[in-house]
């Protein structure tokens, strides 16, 4: 059984679509196993994006995670690190297929609505970074 951290960004609290974002994965028979709703400190968005903190799109990608709460859950199921990223579609929603989450709820490169980890590396760093308490 694999898990994946999993985000529901504060474009997707603000316009209410979190029910329907985590019906999806549910839909799908994915298990929730932790969740909750977190005004992240900056210190966390920057270890969560570490990798790209070189890029020029690194501090707009700081505010945007730092200015509302963010939905962050632990979701296990088989395979379900490749299974939520195809359920997420494409980083750029312009490219995502319509029947994923970004393909359905976003327009923008910068705000994409959704993370999910992509590697089971990731998903256990990321884990601790958002459940500390659960280590
Ligand atoms: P993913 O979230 O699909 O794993 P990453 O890790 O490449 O994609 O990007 C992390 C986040 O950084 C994206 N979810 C998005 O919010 C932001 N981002 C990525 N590429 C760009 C870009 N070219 N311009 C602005 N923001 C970006």
């Amino acid at each position: 059984m694999e898990r994946s951290l999993v985000l529901i960004k504060p474009d997707g609290v603000e316009r209410r679509l979190v029910g329907q974002i985590i019906s999806i994965y549910e839909r799908k028979g994915l298990n929730i196993t932790a969740l909750k709703l977190i005004k992240p400190t900056r210190e966390i968005v920057e270890t969560h994006y570490v990798e790209h903190k070189d890029k020029p799109f690194f501090p707009e990608l700081i505010s945007y995670l730092t200015r509302g709460m963010v939905c962050a859950m632990i979701i296990e199921g088989p395979n379900v690190i490749e299974t939520v990223r195809k359920i997420n579609g494409a980083t750029d929603p312009a490219q995502a297929e319509m029947g994923t989450i970004r393909g359905q709820y976003a327009l923008s490169k910068s705000e994409n609505i959704v993370h999910a980890s992509d590697s089971p590396e990731s998903a256990e760093r990321e884990i601790n970074i958002w459940f500390p308490e659960t280590e």
